[in-house]
């Protein structure tokens, strides 16, 4: 049996060289990234480097059009490119053993930057995975490289022009996508069990009854129709947007929580044990994203239980600016290093800021900031609502930009008045005749106080209003819509407590938060 050292043969086996050092590259990684911690892995840390530097636009163009998947898209995007590297530097190899291997410890280093240049990052361990990785590919690779060069030695094996000993580099290949398969399988078990404490310490929590619980909610809040978003939004449909590749897991009984800053007289530290021990509210907050876009998904509503955070405040000696105090800006830090500035002012105006332990009676889901996040009903989630929270510093917005800030979001982020019209679906065929359209409206903490419903270019007709629960939370109204045949567009409008009408006029999502009404074009037969 002659071997046939056919170039093109040759050129594809190399791009699999390349291939192979790239997957034994990233499986030893993920298993020293376990010794380490899982967001020092380097597709995680390039990942989280490139959402830290993606511009504004595109990473909104991201939220809206990837919705949740965001991550997953943007981690299949950098796993492609390490492929299509990776043959690359298999060729090359092929010409210039050494090159090949170089290439493989240059990306070790991009990696190992990355990891660096996290705001999270916890030191220069968080180096390691990359560059381990990247020695170890680039030692495939060269290995690898010369099995396909070199000529056969053994006993009956059956050299080429070129020289190549088939059998050998087949079962080298084989060994090498084993071992790597191998590794990578333990580092992603060994991965996964790193938040092992944090899960048990979620588990353990016990909530504490509110000492002044929410109100039940009104009979007539919840509408029943058909299509309409369900008053409370169960936690695992509850919309999430977030900077973190991997979920922070926190363990609750080591967490705590520092208050400090300018103008703190008595700064306080607290556990989580500490927070449960006081006094609880428990409220509904309806909680909205400035990237929900007219029309959008990124809005829920949940029954939270916490502390109240102006009584923290107080305690720690705060006064808002309009009492003298010094800081008008309060930054919440997290885990991960996300940093989320709220107005002192609003937090201590009586409104219901809270740092929730709860949500719809469980503890906080880990997507959602266990053991603690902060909510300030009225703002934008992206300056008030900071998931594992563990800092709160007393600071002034001259002083300092937090990280949506320093991308060009809008200082200060109140919600606007808006409302979104459930259903009837876009492009849905109703019969003709009478046709429920319904949704919801909100404008936290001002309250809604009418929605009007437009058909084609018609007047506005006044819709029916659920009973409103709290002023901090969605109302559901509906429209009996009288509808004939053709096509129309339907199209809604709130009005919130203060008077004010949500305009028309419709702007982006960036600087701080779209505005414009909500239309869906159905066709009725
Ligand atoms: N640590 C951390 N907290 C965060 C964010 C984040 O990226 N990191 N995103 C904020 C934004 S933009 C919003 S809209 C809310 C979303 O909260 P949810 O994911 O629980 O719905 O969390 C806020 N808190
Ligand atoms: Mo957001």
């Amino acid at each position: 049996m002659r071997t046939s050292p056919n170039p093109w043969v040759r050129r594809l086996l190399a791009a699999l060289n390349g291939l192979l050092a790239g997957f034994a590259a990233l499986a030893v990684a993920e298993l020293v990234a376990a010794a380490v911690r899982p967001q020092a892995s380097p597709v995680v840390a390039v990942g989280g480097a490139a959402i830290d530097r993606t511009p504004t636009p595109v990473k909104d163009f991201a939220i809206r059009h990837f919705g949740e998947n965001d991550k997953l898209v943007l981690q299949l995007g950098i796993l492609a490119t390490l492929a299509a590297l990776a043959v690359v530097l298999g060729l090359i190899a092929l010409r210039h053993r050494g090159t090949g291997s170089a290439g493989v410890l240059l990306f070790g280093a991009v990696g190992a930057a990355a990891a660096l240049s996290r705001p999270d990052s916890t030191g220069i361990a968080d180096a390691l995975p990359s560059l381990v990785g990247a020695v170890a590919g680039a030692g495939v690779l060269y290995w690898l490289t010369g099995r396909l060069t070199r000529p056969a030695t053994h006993e009956g094996a059956d050299p080429g022009e070129g020289g190549w000993d088939r059998r050998g580099f087949l079962v080298a290949a084989s060994a090498a996508a084993l071992a790597s398969a191998g590794t990578g399988a333990l580092g992603r078990y060994l991965n996964s069990m790193s938040g092992q404490n944090a899960i048990a310490s979620r588990n353990a929590v016990r909530l504490p009854p509110a000492a002044s619980p929410a109100a039940p909610v009104p009979a007539g809040a919840r509408l029943g129709i058909p299509g309409i978003s369900s008053f409370f939004t169960p936690n695992g449909d509850f919309y999430r947007v977030d900077t973190a590749l991997v979920v922070p897991r926190v363990d609750a009984t080591t967490w705590r929580l520092r208050i400090h800053g300018q103008g703190v007289a008595r700064p306080l530290s607290l556990s989580f044990e500490d927070l449960l021990r006081r006094q609880l509210i428990e409220r509904d907050i309806t909680l909205t994203c400035v990237s929900n876009e007219i029309g959008g998904p990124y809005i829920g509503n949940a029954r939270w239980i916490g502390v109240r955070l102006a009584d923290l405040l107080r305690e720690a000696g705060v006064k808002p600016p309009s009492q003298g105090g010094l800081a008008d800006q309060l930054v919440a830090r997290s885990v991960d290093a996300m940093t989320i500035g709220s107005p002192v002012e609003t937090v201590m105006d009586g409104r219901d800021a809270m740092l929730a332990v709860g949500m719809n009676g469980q503890p906080l889901p880990f997507e959602h900031g266990f053991p603690v996040r902060m909510l300030v009903p009225g703002l934008y989630g992206y300056v008030s609502a900071c998931k594992w929270i563990q800092d709160i510093e007393l600071t002034t917005f001259a002083a300092y930009d937090p990280y949506w800030v320093q991308r060009g979001w809008a200082r200060r982020g109140p919600i606007k008045t808006e409302s979104r019209i459930d259903t009837p679906k876009p492009f849905a065929s109703p019969r003709a005749g009478t046709v429920m359209v319904a949704g919801v409206a909100w404008a936290q903490h001002r309250g809604i106080e009418r929605v009007e419903v437009r058909v084609d270019d018609g007047p506005w007709n006044p819709a029916d209003l659920a009973t409103q629960d709290t002023l901090d939370t969605w109302r559901q109204w509906s429209y009996r819509w009288n509808a004939t045949p053709g096509t129309h567009s339907l199209t809604v409008r709130a009005t919130d407590g203060t008077g004010q009408t949500q305009t028309g006029t419709r702007t982006d999502t960036f600087p701080d938060g779209a505005s414009g009404w909500h239309s869906v074009v159905v066709t009725v037969t």
